[in-house]
Parts: C-alpha cells; sequence; structure tokens
C-alpha cells in the first residue's frame, strides 16, 4: 500500500470513534480529507447528528460540503472528540504538528478536547522526536530579533518560504519559522522555553494532550493507546 492508502485506511478506522450527538474537532492535512470523508459516510449511512469545529478553512469547507455541520469554537462546548494529523509521534505519544502552518488553531482546538485522537501512516512514528523540523508561528513584529534569539540557541531556525521565495503566512498573517535543530531529547524543557520567547505565537510540539494514534501500517491498521 502506498502512503495516501495507509492515511485513508487510518482515517476510516478512526471514524469508528465518532459517535451520534458528538461536538468533534476536525483537524488540518491529507490524513484528515479521508477522516471528514469517512465521517460524512457514517452520517449519511447512520443518521448521525455531528456537528464540528474546523482547523482550518478547507477542513470547514470539505466537511460542510459533505453534510457535517460546522460551529465556530467560540459556540461549542468543550468538545468531545478532537481527530488530527501529525508529522511526527514519538513512543510516549508526544508529537510535533504545523507541516501545514495550522499547529496554532490546531492547539487551540485540541486543548478544547476532552480527547484527542491522531491518525497517521506509520512513517510518523518515531523513536525521538526532531528529525521534522519544529514549526514555530512568529509574530511579523520583531521576527528577526526572534530569529536572532533561536539562533544563538544554535536551534537552527529557517523562514518556511513558498514556492515564489515568499516567506509563508499562517491564518492568522505571521509568519512560520521551523528549527532544523534535530533530535529533541527533552520536548517539555524546550517547549517551556519556547513558551517564554515572546513574539513566539505558538510551537508545534504537542504534549500531553493525545491518548490514542490510529496508524496506517503495511501489515493493517493499528490502534495505538
Ligand atoms: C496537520 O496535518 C498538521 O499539524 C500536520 O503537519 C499535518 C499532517 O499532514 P498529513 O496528514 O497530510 O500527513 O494536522
Amino acid at each position: 500500500m502506498d502512503t495516501n492508502q495507509l492515511k485513508k485506511a487510518a482515517a476510516e478506522k478512526a471514524a469508528e470513534f465518532v459517535e451520534d450527538g458528538m461536538m468533534l474537532g476536525l483537524g488540518t492535512g491529507s490524513t484528515v480529507f479521508y477522516l471528514v470523508e469517512a465521517i460524512a459516510k457514517h452520517v449519511r449511512e447512520e443518521h448521525l447528528q455531528i456537528t464540528g469545529v474546523a482547523t482550518s478553512s478547507r477542513t470547514a469547507q470539505q466537511a460542510t460540503s459533505l453534510g457535517i455541520k460546522m460551529i465556530d469554537i467560540n459556540d461549542a462546548p468543550t468538545l468531545d472528540l478532537t481527530i488530527d494529523g501529525a508529522d511526527e509521534i514519538d513512543q510516549n505519544f508526544q508529537g510535533i504538528k504545523g507541516g501545514g502552518a495550522a499547529h496554532l488553531l490546531e492547539k487551540i482546538v485540541a486543548i478544547n478536547s476532552k480527547r484527542n485522537i491522531w491518525i497517521v501512516d506509520e512513517s510518523k512514528l518515531v523513536e525521538h522526536l526532531g528529525a521534522f523540523p519544529l514549526p514555530l508561528e512568529v509574530i511579523p513584529f520583531g521576527c528577526d530579533k526572534v530569529f536572532q534569539r533561536l539562533t544563538a540557541e544554535n536551534l537552527q531556525p529557517k523562514y518556511r518560504l513558498d514556492d515564489k521565495g515568499e516567506r509563508v503566512r499562517t491564518h492568522n498573517k505571521n509568519f512560520v519559522i521551523d528549527l532544523h535543530a534535530g533530535t529533541i531529547a527533552h520536548p517539555h524543557l524546550l517547549a517551556d522555553w519556547l513558551d517564554h520567547q515572546t513574539g513566539i505565537v505558538e510551537h508545534g510540539l504537542f504534549l500531553d494532550l493525545v491518548n490514542t494514534v490510529v496508524v496506517g501500517k503495511e501489515s493493517g491498521v493499528e490502534v495505538l493507546q
């Protein structure tokens, strides 16, 4: 099976966790695209009443077009369940997200959910975080000063650029700086340091948020808990 087939298999398995009447958080990315399709199928076939909060306009548009009612997170109670993709997941279910430059909205949805599930293909499982560059959302005002501080800490920062060489902007018109510092030996320590750097809106370390990971593997789909 190719990567997309593995992602689709994980997404379809995760859709089984969705129950009638749930207030759902829906993430971003290609694996979530398959998830929304699978949930919509359940909604149609089992006449489920599902309301969703999306972490990106792409997910919101896709879900709405497939008949899933979407609402603003400010109008929602604590979400029953959020299902999202990820870029790296270690053995303690700590993760890196933000490859899609949406980690701020994704983390807001995740921390307002009773339960979080990640859906990935097996290539996302790692022993230690850090092979995937760690995304940071940074406000434009003083961003080069933040860049200099990150460089001084030997965190190997790079502005994320689009295919025209322009700095990528997030949903909130902020920049993305990716840290190419390699293995993150102590994710909580790094997360705490980043949390205290004025100008960094949010980082892509998602720690102690997830209790279930659904993995598409060549050998089949595994639900890790
Ligand atoms: C989003 O999906 C991002 O946080 C993460 O980077 C990305 C994973 O994308 P894909 O599912 O396409 O591999 O949740």
